[in-house]
This record gives C-alpha cells, structure tokens and sequence, in this order.
C-alpha cells in the first residue's frame, strides 16, 4: 500500500456464527456508517464496495459447517479481487472470515509462485483446534486451521492449497492464550511478539524485524487486525476484550510502518462488534487505523530523520 493510490476492494463479512456473542453481523455496516469508503477515497484512492458476501448455503446454527459456507464465498471474492489487481478489504464479522479471506490470498499467491506472510494483530493466538478449543468458537481456530492442524474436515474448497507455513506466520499483541494452543503455536514456531515485549521494547523494534523478514522473503503481506488487539478503553466495541492493549498511538504507529513498508497486499479488520460499542466510537478508530494504513499522515512532508531533530 506504499503506492499513492491503489484500487481497494472492500468486501463487508456479515458473520457473526465463529463466535458466541451476537453483534459481529453489524460490523461492516458500522464501518461503513463510520465513513471507512469516504475516509479512503479522500486519501486518493479507487475504492469499490463489493457489498455484502453471501454464504455458499443458508447459514446453519453455528460452528465449522456453518462457517464453511461464508469462507468458501469470501474465498472466491478476495482471489477475484486479488487478481484483478486490487486490495481486498475484508471487513467482519467475526476472527473466523479469516479462513476465507486467507484461502483465497493462499490459492493467488500460489497462482504466482510467491511465499504469503500473515502478521496477526491480535490479543489471542486463535490457533486452537475443535480438539484443544475451551469455547469451541471457530474465531478462536482461524490460525490452526489455516497452518494445516487437524479437525478442520473439508473447510476448503477442494483442491485446497498448501497449508499457510507457521513460520509465516508472527502474532503481534497476543495477552491471552489457551494451554492447547499455547503448545501448538510453541511446537511449530510461530513467530511471536506478545505485550511483554511490546511493553520492554515497543513496537518499532520488533516489527521492524518482522518487515524486513516479510521484504526478504518477497512476500505478500497479509494483514489481519483483530480489533481486540487495541486496549479496550479506546475500543470496547468487541465481544473478547483483554485489559492491557496497544494504545491509540501504538497502534497508528504500526499502521504507518505497514504503509510505509509497502509490502501489504491484503487486509482483515475483524471482531468489531457494534452491540457493545459506545456510539460509533470503536468504529471510528478502527476507520481512522486503517486511513493510517493507506497513507494518512498528520503532516504531508516526510518525517524528519532522527539526527535533523534539534537537539539541545
Ligand atoms: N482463546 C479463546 C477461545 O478459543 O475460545 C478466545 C478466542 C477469542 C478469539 C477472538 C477472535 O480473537
Ligand atoms: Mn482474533
Ligand atoms: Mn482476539
Ligand atoms: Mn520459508
């Protein structure tokens, strides 16, 4: 997205059945009413909002069947969009759109022959399995799923691509963690940047390394934002919340770096909930974060290099 203007696909993800608290299927509607198209076409770019995806079969109750019928739909959308040049924007809906919006970056990036990296904002690994899951929720599985961890049954469309490699894969933010997954995200080298580093280091340091890795793998970045990663005292508006998230800055400052990097290829904003929200409030930071993806700046010129700042 390092280019000043790029064709953004926006695809609204209604879903709310990975997840057991409703609210999640007004999502992209509250995204929308908090002016996301508008706040992304001011900074000059081509946006078209594909709607709302339709599952593939009348939504079932909840669980895997049920959230196999929208990742299959999202799927064939975001491969469409990815190769018709533009940025797909999946906006949720709940963590487990990822299962489509993933399937179908992996059968594009495949198609050219090009590793994906997928960085993972978010207070949880959601790398559980049906198996280790304490909830049984598919937003907290997305992950496993995805790096090719048993329990998933014919989740993809077949022939489904090679699984995502979990050294592809780094979770910035993660608070909360089950004991299963823990072991899992553990023993097959999940890259890691949890809030203790964050807290010890920031987050210049740590994701600095995570784009050069990404850039030197000539990878496509795909970004998924799990609006829980935020504190929750600026982002209520999710059914998960865990004390001790990034703060406003931190994370505007993480949106900036990905923009400058311009390695992202694709994007997730997943888990608002605007039944929990205070007036639009979570909304219109998450609208605001992701304007500072796509190249908002508090002031046009370049930031000043460290050495130019008048010292004493
Ligand atoms: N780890 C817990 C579970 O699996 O039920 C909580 C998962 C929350 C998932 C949200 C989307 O990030
Ligand atoms: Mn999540
Ligand atoms: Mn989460
Ligand atoms: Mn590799």
């Amino acid at each position: 997205t390092s280019d000043p203007a790029c064709r953004i696909a926006l695809i609204g993800v209604p879903i709310e059945v990975g997840t057991s608290e409703p609210g999640a299927l007004m999502g992209p509607a509250a995204l929308r009413t908090a002016g996301l198209v508008r706040a992304l076409s001011d900074l000059g770019h081509a946006v078209t909002d594909h709607g709302d995806v339709v599952p593939d079969e009348p939504a079932e109750s909840r669980g895997l069947a049920a959230v196999t019928a929208w990742s299959r739909a999202l799927s064939r959308a975001v491969l469409a969009a990815l190769e018709a040049g533009a940025l797909p924007l999946a906006v949720g809906g709940d963590h487990s759109l990822s299962l489509g919006s993933i399937d179908g970056v992996m059968r594009h990036c495949a198609s050219q022959g090009r590793p994906l990296f997928v960085l993972w904002l978010d207070a949880h690994a959601d790398f559980n399995t049906p198996e280790t899951s304490p909830s049984g929720n598919v937003h907290g599985m997305p992950l496993a799923a995805l790096c090719g961890e048993p329990g998933f049954p014919r989740l993809f469309a077949e022939p489904a691509p090679p699984p995502l490699a979990p050294s592809h894969v780094h979770l910035f933010g993660l608070r909360s963690i089950d004991a299963g997954e823990r072991a899992l995200v553990t023993a097959r080298r999940v890259g890691v940047t949890d809030m203790r580093t964050i807290d010890e280091f920031g987050v210049v340091a740590p994701l600095r390394r995570v784009l050069d890795g990404v850039s030197a793998l000539g990878a496509h970045l795909h970004v998924s934002l799990d609006i829980d990663f935020l504190d929750p005292s600026i982002a209520p508006g999710v059914g998960t919340t865990v004390p001790g998230g990034a703060t406003f800055r931190e994370a505007h400052l993480i949106m900036e770096m990905l923009h400058d990097s311009g390695l992202v290829r694709s994007l997730d904003v997943v888990e608002l909930n605007p039944f929990l929200d205070e007036r639009g409030r979570s909304a219109r930071v998450l609208v605001e974060l992701v304007a500072s993806l796509f190249g908002r700046r508090i002031l046009d010129r370049p930031t000043l290099p460290v050495e130019a700042v008048p010292g004493d």
